[in-house]
């Protein structure tokens, strides 16, 4: 059975990944390799430097993904700055941010970079928006704080099925396994 390693520090990331590819023959492996993340406005530059750093390090086929929420009335902001901001203020700031704030549009966005015979990007988008309370204490990060559009719940109140369904790295890696389960060499 072929390998593939996830580089990510994040079990839940790794949780969802393995849902999603557990129909192909592929054994998902997590290795936590501490790659830089460079200061980059876009999430596929990060992405692209990662795969430069990691492919010197590992031989075999692996992705990474890199995630943030952009949220409207704030100028997209936390973005490419999303995991400092969930250390640092984390979700009760974000909603003290946006006390009294109607336009809570938000959207999170997922770059999954794969490294197989080449670099390929595969990226997701789920727009919603920023509830006005903490909903939920499944998932991890900004989930209990963002309710995806079409649904009552927030992430944090879903299965990893159900957010796989509306999350962006669902749909980011829906397309890695389509791309894997291609037989593309
Ligand atoms: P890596 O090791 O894969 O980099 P990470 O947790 O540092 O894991 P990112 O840099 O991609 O992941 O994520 C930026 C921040 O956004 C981080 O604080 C995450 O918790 C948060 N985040 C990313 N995806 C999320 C999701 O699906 N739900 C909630 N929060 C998310």
């Amino acid at each position: 059975m072929e390998k593939i390693y996830f580089i990510t520090g994040n079990k839940g990331k790794f949780k969802e990944a393995k849902e999603i590819l557990k129909h192909l023959s592929i054994k998902l492996i997590q290795m936590d390799i501490d790659y830089p993340e460079i200061q980059a406005k876009d999430l596929k530059e990060i992405v692209l430097f990662g795969i430069d750093f990691c492919n010197e390090r590992l031989k075999s086929p692996f992705f990474l993904e890199d995630s943030g929420l952009f949220i409207d009335k704030l100028n997209s902001f936390p973005g490419p700055y999303s995991r400092y901001i969930q250390e640092t203020i984390g979700n009760d700031g974000v909603l003290k941010l946006l006390l009294n704030e109607n336009n809570r549009s938000a959207y999170f966005k997922s770059t999954v970079g794969l490294y197989k015979n080449g670099p390929h990007i595969f990226e997701g988008i789920s727009r919603g928006t920023i509830s006005n309370e903490i909903r939920g204490n499944r998932g991890f990060g900004y989930d209990p704080i963002f309710i995806p559009e079409k649904s009552p719940k927030s992430f944090g109140e879903m299965t990893t099925i159900e957010k796989n369904k509306f999350s962006h790295r669902g749909k980011a890696l829906e397309k890695l396994a389509m791309y894997l389960g291609s037989g593309v060499e």
